[in-house]
Formats: C-alpha cells, sequence, structure tokens
C-alpha cells in the first residue's frame, strides 16, 4: 500500500505580513495542498494520512468546500484526517457537521478510534483536538485491537501542552505505522516508522530548512518512507559575526552577493553579532530593505576603550578588574570576561 503523509498544512496561514511578499506566502498553503493531492493522484496512492493542523484556525464553511474538493479529485485515494490544535472542534466548529466526499475519513472523537478501511485490510486509530491545549499523554500504552490489519495511528503533539510523548515510548510500539504532526521540523522518530512529518511549508520565519511531506509503502508489515521536499518558501538563518574592522559597505555587499546566489525560494533571517560599535548608524534598516531578506537582528555590543577605562576607573574595582583579567590569558573566555565585567560594574 502506497501512501503520503502530511501535516501542519495551516491552511489561512499568512506569514511576513509586512512584507511585499505577503501575498504570495499567502498562497502557499493552498498551492502545497494542491501540489499534494496531485502527486497521490500521479502516484496513484491509496492512503492519505492528514495528522492534524490542516488549518491555521477555525475553518470556514467555504475553506472546507475547498479542500473538500481537492480530495474529491482523488476518489481512488482514501483520506484520513484529524483536528490539531489550531483547528480544534469547537462546539460551533463547521468541522462537526461537514459532509465530506466518500473517501474521506474524519476522526473527530475526542477519544481513541480507529477507522477500517475496506479493499485496504488496514485500520486508521486517531483522536482530534477539542481543546487548544491536551496535556495528558494520550498516546503512551496505546495498543491495537485484534486482527490481522496494517495498523496506523495517525496523532498530533509533541510538546508539554500538546500531548506529549517520549520518543521511547514508541521504541516498541504495536503499530506499522505512526503518522504525527504538530512539531514543525520534519524528522523521524523512529526510522521507516514514526515520523513527525513538520510543516508541509515553513509558518513563521523561525521554521528553518526544507519542509514537505513523506512518501511511503507498507507491504507485510515493513514500512519504508521518503521525505520529500516542497520549495514554495525556506527560510534560511545567516549569522554574521562581524567586528569592528569591517565596513558598512562590505558587509551590505557580502550579503546582497550571498542572497544574489541563493535560489528565489529561499528567504533569509539575518543576526549580527561581535563586539562592534556603529553607533547611529542605519545598517539593519538598510539589509532589511534588501530581496529575500525577512528579518535582520543586530546583536552586536559595543566595544569598550579598556586603557580609557583602567585610567579613569584606577583604583576602584572597575579599573582593578580591567588590570587582573590583563594579567590572565588572553583567550576567548578571557575577552568575554573583560566584556560582561566591564558592561556589569559601569551598569552599576
Ligand atoms: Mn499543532
Amino acid at each position: 500500500m502506497k501512501f503520503i503523509h502530511i501535516a501542519d498544512i495551516h491552511l489561512g496561514v499568512k506569514p511576513d505580513r509586512d512584507k511585499p511578499w505577503a501575498k504570495e506566502r499567502e498562497n502557499h498553503s493552498w498551492q502545497a495542498f494542491a501540489e499534494v493531492i496531485g502527486q497521490a493522484k500521479e502516484e496513484q496512492v491509496q492512503l492519505l494520512l492528514v495528522a492534524g493542523d490542516l488549518f491555521h484556525r477555525q475553518p470556514l464553511l467555504q475553506e472546507l468546500r475547498e479542500v473538500n474538493y481537492q480530495f474529491s479529485k482523488i476518489p481512488q485515494t482514501q483520506v484520513v484526517l484529524i483536528a490539531g490544535n489550531h483547528d480544534h472542534l469547537t462546539p460551533e466548529s463547521c468541522y462537526r457537521t461537514f459532509q465530506w466526499e466518500h473517501n474521506v475519513h474524519f476522526l473527530k472523537e475526542e477519544q481513541m478510534e480507529y477507522i477500517e478501511l475496506e479493499g485496504l485490510e488496514t485500520r486508521v486509530y486517531g483522536l482530534s483536538y477539542w481543546h487548544k491545549e491536551i496535556t495528558k499523554s494520550l498516546y503512551r500504552n496505546i495498543h491495537v485491537k485484534e486482527g490481522d490489519y496494517c495498523n496506523i495511528l495517525l496523532a498530533h503533539g509533541g510538546d508539554e501542552k500538546h500531548i506529549p510523548f517520549r520518543n521511547k515510548d514508541f521504541e516498541s510500539t504495536d503499530f506499522d505505522y505512526v503518522a504525527f504532526g504538530h512539531l514543525h521540523k520534519p524528522s523521524e522518530i523512529v526510522k521507516d516508522k514514526v515520523v513527525m512529518a513538520g510543516a508541509l511549508q515553513p509558518i513563521d520565519c523561525n521554521d528553518f530548512g526544507e519542509h514537505g511531506y513523506f512518501q511511503g509503502e507498507i507491504e507485510d508489515h515493513v514500512c519504508q518512507v521518503q521525505f520529500v521536499p516542497l520549495h514554495y518558501c525556506e527560510y534560511v538563518p545567516l549569522n554574521l559575526k562581524v567586528s569592528q574592522e569591517i565596513t558598512q559597505g562590505a558587509l551590505f555587499e557580502f550579503v546582497e552577493e550571498h542572497v544574489k546566489k541563493a535560489p528565489s525560494y529561499q528567504k533569509f533571517k539575518i543576526t549580527l553579532h561581535g563586539f562592534c560599535d556603529w553607533g547611529t548608524s542605519l545598517i539593519p534598516e538598510e539589509l532589511r530593505e534588501l530581496e529575500q531578506v525577512v528579518q535582520v537582528t543586530n546583536q552586536c555590543k559595543a566595544d569598550y576603550d579598556f586603557e580609557n577605562l583602567k585610567q579613569q576607573y584606577g583604583q576602584q574595582i572597575l579599573g582593578r578588574y580591567i588590570q587582573a583579567l590583563e594579567k590572565m590569558p588572553q583567550d576567548e573566555i578571557t575577552k568575554k570576561a573583560l566584556y560582561y565585567g566591564v558592561e556589569a560594574l559601569l551598569a552599576e
């Protein structure tokens, strides 16, 4: 049986709101979702697993219709989905009464249930979030029911407020495959068996690295999966250590060149650090104007004139502190101790 496992599509999310490409980013979740449907059709997968947070917030009826339309294009594929914390089932949620296509199965109970997929000899277990948070470890010690089936767990969580678990809870699981969602970074918790799909595309500029979905095959209880990246957007951290010697012009050009060489779907989150004082300089603002730069954080610290401070504070604690550190080996640790010590003493 061939399958695709996606999670955290977050339809309706609006990343990079204050950027010129905001409108484009808003479409990415829908485009990526439609691409997965196209892939499911082309690869003739029998099962599509949607592991929660299909929507960024409560879906509107119209949005459910759009999603259902996409699912209607793959009638040969069984679709199983659960609600996550973002799109949890409120009492008024449109999710509760929506009429899905025949191939779509929504596990909407708050307690674990399973759906038996005819013709596939497969049972998919899962539950939906009815609240924003679930602090109980509901996935610990769950076992499959009797019968010769391929057993899959569709799950959502992994941090302390969202069904916490430890990786070792799953080391000897009964399930043939566990399809997780919630944490945005894709990872194989147990190789080819327990998989966090990661967000289909990054939701904000802290979701670094590649995003996409997992495609796999289960045959005689043996599963194999493969990560398939989608490149609508990828955020890349760019940490630059600067020193007093570098000029603003050189730094600007360096970043500009670096960005120019990168593929256009990459967006950079720049952090400047090091000991450097540009006074009232505008360099972080200027970098922010560059194409493909999503954020600039200036963590540079002012460089002190220690010689001058030593003279000025002579026999006071500050002066003696500088003298004492000058006698120590001049390595990175001493430099940091000097810097932070002077900063603290000056603040007093
Ligand atoms: Mn979530």
